[in-house]
């Protein structure tokens, strides 16, 4: 059996055509059925349903032997005993430091201000303030980061932006990117080895769509 760790909503939604590059479509939809474990076409292949934060837990546990994770979870959760063969230029964004619409961010960094950062990305704002020798206070959030800045929780925060609408929604401007996101397959290392014949079709169903988009 080949479990795969896919999380609803954008991640599902692309990377069904690359499920179905590797022959496999899932029999039902995660948001119209309540089911964790959706079977497929194929009777050795499974999906499982997890947060998008969980994705490496399960595949570094062997839970999974596939897995479909942002750059961003992979970042804060570090990587132990992933294997990550692909980009696979999906659920594309940016991390980004944004700030309520007339706050001073530059000057604030000028004069060396400590700063209140909100954010879900802990690990990746520690290193981007580090390198830029600002200091700052982490406020860990796990979600609706952009209400932070506005209520005097904090200065700024740092978050996924794609279109840019949520940011503008709430009176928010970025003021720097730190780096470009998009989803990774995750592969666990000891099933690459043990159900190599069946893993290795499907990652390079996955490498050769990814390589026909480029084009
Ligand atoms: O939503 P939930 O709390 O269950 O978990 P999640 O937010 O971790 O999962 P999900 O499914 O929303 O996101 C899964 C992955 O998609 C993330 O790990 C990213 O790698 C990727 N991705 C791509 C995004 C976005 N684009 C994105 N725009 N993840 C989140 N957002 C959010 C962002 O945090 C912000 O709140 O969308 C809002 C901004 O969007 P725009 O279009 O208004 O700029
Ligand atoms: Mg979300």
């Amino acid at each position: 059996m080949i479990t795969i760790a896919l999380s609803k909503g954008r991640i599902f939604e692309e990377t069904l055509p690359l499920l179905a590059a590797a022959g496999i479509v899932p029999s039902e939809a995660p948001e119209s059925s309540r089911k964790l474990i959706i079977g497929t076409n194929l009777e050795n292949v499974r999906l499982i349903i997890v947060r998008a934060t969980d994705v490496p837990t399960y595949v570094q546990y062997g839970a999974a032997d596939l897995g479909i994770a942002g750059k961003d979870v992979l970042l804060e959760h570090g990587g132990a005993g992933l294997y990550l063969p692909l980009d696979l230029d999906i659920a594309k964004c940016r991390l980004m430091v944004a700030v309520q619409n007339g706050f001073d961010y530059e000057g604030a960094v000028k004069q060396g201000a400590r700063l209140r950062i909100a954010t879900k990305y802990t690990e990746c704002a520690r290193e981007h303030f580090a390198s830029k020798g600002v200091h700052v206070d982490l406020i860990k959030l796990y979600g609706s980061m952009e209400l932070a800045p506005l209520v005097g929780l904090a200065d700024a925060i740092v978050d996924l932006v794609s279109t840019g609408s949520t940011l503008k929604a709430n009176n928010l401007v970025a003021v720097e990117d730190i780096r470009e996101i998009s989803s990774r397959l995750v592969v666990n290392q000891a099933a690459l080895k043990l159900k190599h014949s069946q893993l290795q079709p499907i990652i390079d169903a996955f490498a050769a769509t990814v390589a026909a988009r480029q084009v």
